[in-house]
């Protein structure tokens, strides 16, 4: 199965060490490949091998201090 390319909105990043944190919670997680974060744009971006790694990645997110949402 081919992996997911995914975009999640993520406020709360206010320089590069938060941007780094959350690109870190999301290297991380098992299934998650080439993760990249844009702090200006507020954006994630990452590959999910399934669809479950999304809510979990918002969740890992969101408990790492920051918000994250889908779209
Ligand atoms: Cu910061």
């Amino acid at each position: 199965m081919a992996s997911q390319k995914i975009t999640l909105n993520v406020e709360g990043m206010s320089c590069s060490h938060c941007s780094g944190m959350v690109q870190k919670t999301l290297e991380e997680i098992d299934g998650v490949s080439n993760v990249s974060v844009d702090l200006d744009a507020k954006k994630a971006f990452f590959d999910a091998d399934v669809s479950e790694l999304i809510d979990k990645a918002i969740q890992e997110i969101n408990e790492a201090g920051y918000k994250a949402s889908n779209g």
